[in-house]
């Protein structure tokens, strides 16, 4: 868990900055890929990975702007994008702003669990990532180009002017 707001801050804007490079190369087709007709969308977990923020940090009592849990599924690609933008950036600013080191020691009620808010933060990372490697599959299917994130995309190894490994 984070135990100091530094930390929060240095791996939020590495993360957040990750994840909005996914969220921008998505367009608005793409946004109805599926894996099958039982499972969400692009579109839909692009929206939840927005959407989340607020859900989630809302239950420790942070007040940010940001789009809530029921917000309607948007159909524009660069809606989503902006909108996480703003969130996560609403997010960041909320807590530089409003909680201290010792703010990530206070529990709060998540999922009917005590959680320390140094926790919460930990798990908001985590669920990102976890969305963010779903979200990849369904941009090959669609024929995005993949950022790389914590390592090459296959389009990464030729700017690097060398060849892919072999599949
Ligand atoms: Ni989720």
């Amino acid at each position: 868990m984070f135990t100091t707001i530094k930390a929060f801050e240095e791996t939020w804007q590495r993360e957040s900055g990750l994840t909005q490079a996914i969220l921008d190369v998505l367009t608005d087709q793409s946004l109805s890929q599926a894996v099958t007709s039982q499972n969400r969308t692009l579109g839909r977990v692009a929206w939840h990975l927005v959407t989340s923020l607020h859900e989630m940090l809302s239950r420790t009592g942070l007040d940010f702007d940001a789009p809530h849990h029921d917000a309607p599924l948007p159909d524009s690609a660069e809606f989503i994008a902006q909108s996480y933008k703003k969130a996560s950036s609403a997010l960041l600013q909320a807590i530089s702003e409003k909680w201290t080191d010792s703010s990530l020691q206070e529990k709060n009620d998540m999922y009917g669990e005590q959680w320390r808010n140094g926790a919460t933060l930990t798990v908001l990372v985590y669920h990102q990532i976890h969305h963010r490697g779903q979200m990849t599959v369904l941009m090959r299917q669609a024929g995005l180009p993949v950022p790389g994130i914590y390592g090459p995309s296959l389009e990464d190894w030729s700017t690097m002017g060398m060849e892919p490994p072999e599949i």
